[in-house]
């Protein structure tokens, strides 16, 4: 018998802007993702704008604005992945239909902030945009599917971008609780699970580890830092004001969690791989979980000449906005080493040294279970909160033979990450739920094509935009329905 709670809560996991398509309709305004083109293995998905007038594009990792004073553009010569995705907007219907025949119990997708509020802010609500959410939420419900929201999934409203630039301005504080606020009193009672930001320390990682070529400047961090401090006031201030509307709110924070681990035991890289984890996870965890900045900030801050914006308000703002929980993504662990190293991990978003005892995916992720039950025990130990692996899975390269997609590498990828969570729910932790990634589907974030697949049902579209987007579940679908009915005995 597995060691999981009886309300242990299985299911899958989504974004608005990799899933939805429909881009323009309802009237939605436009989303940063929105300009994002498709990139591939070997080049960056772009950014497209005009800028002086002048028609230009910038490398943009999952989550970045626009440069400043930067007017956002669709060019007719580029393909835009987003804009159709999946067609969940049309087909959510038919989704979640079979989401419930694998037996989910929860759902994780999230909310385009430009279907609610087309800029970014006002006092008027789209009423369509409401509507299909709520059209959403009520066909989860009828299945007894329960709903976990992320309220902002890497897709800034494009006009809050130019406005703001990229969370450079408090201006934007104001516009995320003012949105956070509408969606908590809108759907009180048929949403009790919130997450608000996702991965909020990518800010950190992408430059640091996943850097696309915007370089890493003390400018750059100084820019990381107050972006982060903008958000944690905004995350904070939302989880108030959601625990006032509905106090069985249950509001997390969310990180891309990486198991960090040294490239040798020289004691050099024994710290360097503690300071990783301070920067890269900690930083943010510690802020949203106990409600301050750690220790170790200030040194953070001053090895990059960061100066902060940060007032007395916004302290007592984060000491009262403290999460419910602790939610994250994982997908490999990574070796932090000061030494030079001749093998590196290498493809989109992985970095640093690579692991000799571990297997890499076809984009460089390294595989490793026992990261998770890692971080797990290593995270719950910190701040003793439940916790949910909201992401998890293997993108990968399907083949459809005869209608069918024999997928038991993704079979074998997550029975590993389950068993690892076991073990870490037999050592303690309190585990509440696991959401795997791209349960369909989906564009990929980091990438834009479809061809890195990570579903259980498999979309009829390719990386040019061509299929039918017609469904099909893969081997994968009936091993994790099995998994859910046997609360995850049956792997
Ligand atoms: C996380 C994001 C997701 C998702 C996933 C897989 O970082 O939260 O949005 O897409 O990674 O990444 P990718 O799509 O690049 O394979």
């Amino acid at each position: 018998m597995a060691n999981f709670r009886k309300d242990f809560l299985w299911g899958g996991a989504t974004a608005a802007n990799q899933v939805e398509g429909g881009y323009d309709e309802g009237g939605k305004g436009l989303s940063v993702t929105d300009i994002q083109t498709a990139g591939s293995l070997t080049s960056p998905r772009y950014l497209t704008y005009t800028l002086n007038g002048k028609k230009d594009k910038i490398a943009g990792a999952p989550g970045e604005g626009l440069p400043k004073g930067a007017k956002g553009a669709i060019f007719d010569d580029e393909y835009y992945p987003n804009h159709v995705a999946i067609d969940f907007y049309h087909r959510y219907k038919e989704d979640i239909k079979l989401f419930a025949e694998m037996g989910f119990k929860t759902y994780r997708l999230s909310i385009a902030w430009t279907r609610i509020f087309p800029n970014g802010e006002g006092s008027e609500p789209n009423q369509a945009g409401l509507d299909f959410y709520r059209r959403v939420f009520e066909e989860l419900r009828k299945y007894n599917i329960e709903p976990l929201v992320t309220i902002s999934h890497y897709e800034d409203p494009l006009a809050l971008s130019e406005k703001y630039g990229d969370w450079s301005d408090r201006g934007m504080i104001d516009a995320y609780v003012n949105y956070a606020k509408v969606l908590f009193t809108e759907y009180k009672d048929l949403v009790k699970y919130w997450l608000t930001f996702n991965e909020i320390n990518s800010a950190l990682l992408l430059m640091e580890m996943f850097n696309q070529g915007r370089g890493i400047s003390d400018e750059a961090y100084q820019h990381a830092y107050q972006k982060l401090h903008y958000q944690f006031v905004a995350s904070a201030k939302a989880v108030k004001i959601g625990h006032e509307i509905n106090p069985d709110f249950m509001i997390g924070n969310m990180i891309c969690g990486i198991a960090n681990y040294p490239g040798s035991p020289d004691p050099k890289d024994i710290l360097a791989n503690r300071y990783a984890w301070e920067q890269n996870i900690h930083y943010c965890g510690d802020v949203q979980c106990k409600g301050e900045y750690p220790s170790f900030a200030k040194r953070l801050w001053n090895e990059h000449n960061v100066s902060l914006d940060i007032t007395d308000q916004d302290l007592a703002d984060l000491k009262a906005g403290k999460v419910d929980m602790y939610t994250f993504s994982y997908y490999m662990s990574n070796m932090v080493t000061t030494h030079e190293v001749e093998d590196k991990a290498s493809g989109n978003f992985s970095a640093g040294a690579k692991n000799p005892y571990l297997k890499y995916s076809d984009w460089g992720w390294a595989t490793d279970p026992t990261g998770l039950q890692y971080y797990l025990e290593l995270i719950y130990d910190r701040y003793h909160l439940p916790m949910m692996v909201v992401e998890n899975g293997l993108g990968a390269v399907d083949k459809l033979e005869d209608g069918k997609v024999h997928d038991d590498y993704r079979i074998d990828y997550l029975r590993q990450h389950i068993q690892a969570m076991d073990k870490a729910v037999a050592n303690g932790v309190d585990l509440r739920a696991y959401t795997t990634w791209g349960c369909i589907d989906c564009v990929s974030a980091g990438t834009g094509q479809m061809s890195k697949r990570y579903g259980f049902i498999y979309v009829d579209r390719d990386d040019e935009g061509h299929g039918s987007l017609e469904r099909l579940p893969k081997d994968s679908f009936y091993w994790y329905k099995k998994v859910i009915a046997s609360n995850g005995s049956d792997l």
